[in-house]
């Protein structure tokens, strides 16, 4: 194990930065304490029927009044880096206007509790909680909800500038407008394609607005976003496979890339969905376009994609079907498709950095009669997915950090306490916190890895993931 792990992490960089994730709603849980508004959050998962279980984020892990806990766990893993989310409505109870110090005071004292530990604060300003009030005036496919993100943006970084470097505006723009304005399945339950794409919109263009905001603020900031990129597979080489594997990236993957990488959106999807597209000003493609810091990934698995016009009868090619492996979320298990999604950056985007920010799996763990949680299934998986991002560094790639999602098992969004991604385990009933081995193994590998020099010295040449 120790071998394995030490010719694991040699292939990394001595600078690369092991961390691992959380969102503020997803923890948090003092849902209406020290003055926090209502969030589009709150209001959905109060709303019978929308969430598994009748499950809420209203206490979720407590990580409000445990945070002190919480960071002295992740010293004692040895994480070098903390990825969390600020709760808009905890700062900006009405979204815009007054200020509530509570809110800016427990982040405060997050990020100095932080530092003190030796753990770099990585900010992500919106992990989908909007303030109820700004969703009451029209959310996000209402064009003022992107001054008004401004206006957040600049008290959290006045505050927090002089310590915090790392800033991501958005976590994955996608799933807040997909999900939130067309799906109906995350917050706020909306099923509108027009609405969808407004929503998407304004969010890239809050995020083009928010960066001078963040750079005038921030002492030698890294500004960037967070996209959550799915590989597209076609299940054979037909015409048909291939067109609807294309369409399905141009829906999750290219129409995010495309438009801050300065090329506006795809024009094959503009047509694809054939709507007006009037919420365009002119001008906001060039804002939206403004160069980032890096790049933050979220990935977790692929897709293989059929058309439905495919006729199994026509003799076409054979279809790929994904692998045997899947997690508890049914998502396959395919390490290569982290490769392919790096070296495609690279190659077809021109990002100066990229982060992992996501990566990690939920499986049904249970805790053993010793206490222990044994969850080797994930270790397999961080290990391999890692593996996979070697090879991708040894290939070229920009990437210069790592984080597990998640450091704590948590409100996974419409399925509640159902799904555990944590490395660290969460009793809900006691909200006790205990390390899975998971956790000790990421904690023995960012120990090697400081003990090993890496540069020039790749290790493996046969990767481990295949
Ligand atoms: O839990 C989520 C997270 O909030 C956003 N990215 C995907 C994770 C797993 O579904």
């Amino acid at each position: 194990m120790t071998d394995e792990l030490t010719q694991l992490a040699r292939r990394f960089p001595t600078d690369f930065i092991w961390g691992s994730a959380t969102a503020s709603y997803q923890i948090e849980g003092a849902w209406n304490e020290d003055g926090k508004g209502e969030s589009i959050w709150d209001r959905f998962a109060h709303t019978p029927g929308k969430i598994l279980n009748g499950d809420t984020g209203d206490t979720a892990c407590d990580h409000f009044h445990r945070w002190r806990e919480d960071v002295a766990l992740m010293r004692e893993l040895g994480l070098q880096a903390y990825r969390f989310s600020i709760s808009w409505p905890r700062i900006l109870p009405q979204g815009r206007g007054q200020v509530n110090r509570a809110g800016l005071d427990f982040y405060e004292r997050l990020v100095d509790a932080l530092l003190e530990a030796g753990i770099m604060p990585f900010v992500t300003l919106y992990h989908w909680d909007l303030p109820q009030a700004l969703q009451d005036a029209g959310g996000w496919p209402n064009r003022d909800t992107t001054e008004a993100f401004v206006e957040y943006t600049g008290h959290v970084t006045r505050l927090l500038g002089d310590r915090v470097r790392f800033w991501a505006t958005f976590n994955e723009p996608f799933c807040s407008a997909w999900l939130g304005y067309w799906e109906g399945v995350h917050a706020p339950g909306h099923q509108d394609l027009d609405e969808m794409l407004a929503a998407g919109h304004h969010l890239l263009l809050a995020h083009g607005l928010a960066l001078p905001v963040i750079r005038e603020n921030v002492k030698q900031a890294q500004a960037g976003i967070v996209l959550n990129l799915t590989p597209q597979y076609p299940a054979s080489e037909s015409e048909a496979d291939r067109l609807a594997a294309r369409e399905r990236d141009g829906q999750i993957n290219r129409w995010y890339l495309d438009p801050l990488s300065g090329r506006g959106y795809p024009q094959d999807m503009v047509s694809a969905y054939a709507r007006p597209m009037d919420f365009v000003h002119a001008g906001d493609m060039e804002i939206i376009a403004r160069p980032v810091d890096f790049l933050g990934i979220n990935h977790y698995t692929r897709a293989v994609v059929r058309s439905q016009a495919v006729d199994e009868s026509q003799n076409l090619p054979a279809a790929v079907f994904p692998g045997p492996e899947y997690t508890d979320m049914g998502w396959e298990v395919y390490p290569p498709g982290l490769y392919d999604l790096l070296i495609r950056l690279q190659r077809e985007y021109d990002f100066p950095s990229l982060y992992i920010t996501e990566n990690g799996a939920a499986f049904a763990d249970v805790v053993s009669a010793d206490g222990s949680v044994h969850d080797m299934q994930r270790i397999d998986y961080l290990r391999r997915y890692l593996a996979a991002a070697a090879d991708a560094l040894q290939a070229g790639v920009p990437l210069r950090g790592y984080f597990v999602w998640s450091f704590l098992d948590n409100f996974e969004w419409a399925f509640g306490y159902s799904k555990r991604f944590g490395i660290v385990h969460v009793d809900f009933e006691t909200l006790v916190r205990r390390p899975k081995d998971s956790a000790l193994w990421y904690r023995d590998l960012i120990r090697i890895h400081q003990t090993v020099q890496s540069p020039g010295d790749q290790g493996l040449t046969s990767p481990l993931w295949r």
